[in-house]
């Protein structure tokens, strides 16, 4: 595929105002933003032959949102047309119709003729002369833009597998993050599937309604949850539709950007009775009400914690009908809620099938795919048509380190960021100037509901943007004093928390060798829209705002003149 855009150059400083990476919610978002509200030349480049990001690479079987369609709005807020119109199916829509309702906004705001797909960016180096961005892609084009955008998502780099050998197994193997478009059918077949996390207990419920056999390779168990999936009930579409800007304005002035108004303090100020009362609603609820709706003490207090933890692991024993099954299946040496939590439809269920064998794997971990199946320290599980392997991403930081970026005076991000990510606001970077990472990591993002996560992020940098127009300057960067106390703070706050106790991907420590530090900026969404309105009401707090390189020489010149 070669790039399409070079005959369509304007002549001006740069080939383009702004290069967006990504055809995923927020690139699809920012190149309407930026192109149609604010008449900038925009590219957006897209590793995909499509648009979607997540939705588009993860089409395993059973993937599915877990944050609410409808009512808590799984879904862009920008267009209030746009939300009139679009009719979810279910409570939970499903990757198909997630990327259908993302296909019809690239349709209906004429987004697929500026984005270059099958393009991966390469490298992004800031030129100091002339303050901008040289973007360089697989196809060895290279263009230039006064902004780099990173709408690449943050969980769109598939972890490398940890084991030798999967080149020589002689059957199929799969990743759930870049499934094959066309399915996989699993009649017949003996599979075996490796990680519980989210991506691995929705395919495993699913594979093993069709799979002859499926063994699934545990090495951490998941306090997963049920989601309580159903189809879209026609009165509550009415009501939020007829009161959509009040529900966008309640999601957005909470902690995760989901409005669940009855969380009650502690679960230890409170009698046993009624604790059980609070889980069982959530439990009955579903999805993140179980996770985020209960009590507000759960990730901070391990007492409290151990409260939902006892419930959730009652509520596995229940449902498995071997006791030994059960007990691997039960999670007990770390805090609910610390590792990002699954949500399952009848997952524990599939345990009691005959066609399904769990593997634990915890004491005796997976060395090598053979050509016949998967070895462990301890055993070898031959006689296998497929793999599956569901074992997670390089989260947050995978993203942008693999995108060739270079700031000022030639040194990469990944040098910058060698013992973890250091931004402003978990948008910007000192020595990155005009760089903006949208939902990057240090901000809300993954623990706020994403599509209005991104979309304040873009609101962010494009009000930025105009700004810099306004006044005619060229360059916003964060000072390394703003950056220094952003870091600090976020690590302060998630030590106030329980979650760096475990290993998660929050905490990077999925890879090894990854920087331990926590991801996300845990102050919730609420108080983090705060932090960023007092900026910009400051003038850009925290930033600086320059005229430099060319366009402040062209300025310059003509005043001689
Ligand atoms: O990845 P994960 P995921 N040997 O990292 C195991 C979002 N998402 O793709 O816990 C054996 O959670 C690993 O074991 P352990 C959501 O934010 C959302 O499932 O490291 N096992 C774990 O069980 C989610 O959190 C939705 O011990 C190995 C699994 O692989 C995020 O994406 C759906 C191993 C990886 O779990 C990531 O979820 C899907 C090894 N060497 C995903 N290496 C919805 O909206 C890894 N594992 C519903």
């Amino acid at each position: 595929m070669t790039d399409t855009y070079a005959d369509e150059r304007p002549a001006a400083s740069t080939d383009f105002d702004a290069i967006v990476v990504g055809a995923g919610f927020a690139g699809l978002y920012a190149l309407h933003k930026l192109r149609d509200q604010m008449g900038l030349r925009v590219r957006v480049f897209e590793a995909g032959d499509g648009i979607g990001g997540t939705w588009y690479w993860n089409r395993y079987p059973g993937a599915r949102c877990d944050i609410e369609s409808l009512h808590y709005s799984y879904s862009y807020s920008f267009s209030p047309e746009l939300q009139q119109d679009w009719e979810w199916s279910e409570k939970y829509a499903s990757q198909p119709e997630i990327l259908a309702y993302l296909s019809h906004v690239a349709d209906r705001f004429h987004l697929r003729e500026d984005i270059a797909f099958g393009t991966r960016v390469t490298s992004a180096v800031w030129d100091e002369e002339h303050a901008h961005w040289q973007v360089g892609t697989q196809h060895g084009a290279s263009v230039t833009a006064r902004y780099l955008i990173s709408a690449a998502g943050n969980l769109s780099v598939p972890k490398t597998p940890e084991f030798d050998g999967i080149d020589s197994f002689a059957g199929e193997v799969y990743l759930t993050g870049t499934w094959p478009h066309e399915g996989v059918d699993f009649t017949g077949k003996k599979v075996a599937i490796i990680g519980t996390g989210s991506s691995g207990v929705q395919a495993i419920t699913e594979i093993a309604k069709h799979a002859s056999h499926l063994t699934v390779f545990q090495r951490t168990p998941n306090y997963a949850t049920p989601l309580q999936n159903e189809p879209s009930d026609p009165n509550r579409v009415a009501a939020i539709k007829a009161n959509y800007p009040s529900v966008r304005e309640a999601s957005r002035n909470t902690r995760v950007g989901i409005p669940y108004d009855k969380v009650l303090p502690s679960a230890l100020a409170v009698t046993p009775e009624e604790r059980r009362r609070v889980f069982d609603e959530c439990w009955d609820e579903g999805g993140f009400r179980f996770f985020l709706g209960s009590f507000e003490d759960i990730l901070v207090d391990k007492a409290a914690n151990d409260t939902i933890a006892e419930y959730v692991r009652e509520r596995i024993r229940q449902r498995v009908s071997d006791p030994a099954i059960a007990e691997k299946l039960t999670p007990t040496d770390y805090p609910y809620g610390t590792k990002r939590p699954p949500y399952e439809t009848n997952y524990y269920e599939t345990f009691n099938c005959n066609n399904v064998t769990l593997v634990d794997v915890s004491g005796a971990p997976i060395t090598t795919i053979t050509e016949t199946g998967v070895r462990t320290t301890d055993a070898e599980y031959d006689d296998v048509d497929v793999v599956v392997l569901a074992t997670g991403f390089d989260a947050m930081t995978g993203p942008l380190l693999e995108m060739g970026i270079v700031g000022r005076g030639g040194r990469t991000l990944a040098d910058k960021w060698a013992d973890g990510p250091h931004t402003f606001l978990g948008l910007s970077v000192h020595g990155f100037p005009n760089l903006f990472l949208v939902t990057g990591p240090q901000s809300p993002s993954v623990l706020y509901n994403m599509p209005l996560a991104i979309e304040d992020h873009v609101d962010f940098l494009s009000d930025a943007i105009e700004h810099l127009q306004r006044n005619g300057l060229d360059t916003i960067e964060p000072t390394s004093q703003a950056e220094n106390g952003w870091v600090a703070q976020t690590n302060e706050i998630a030590q106030h928390t329980l979650l760096p106790e475990t290993d998660s991907w929050w905490m990077g420590a999925n890879i090894p060798g990854k920087p331990r530090v926590c991801m996300v900026y845990l102050g919730g969404a609420a108080v983090y829209r705060g932090i960023c309105a007092d900026v910009v009401a400051n003038n850009y707090e925290g930033f600086t705002l320059a005229a430099e390189g060319s366009a402040a020489r062209e300025r310059a010149s003509a005043h001689i003149s």
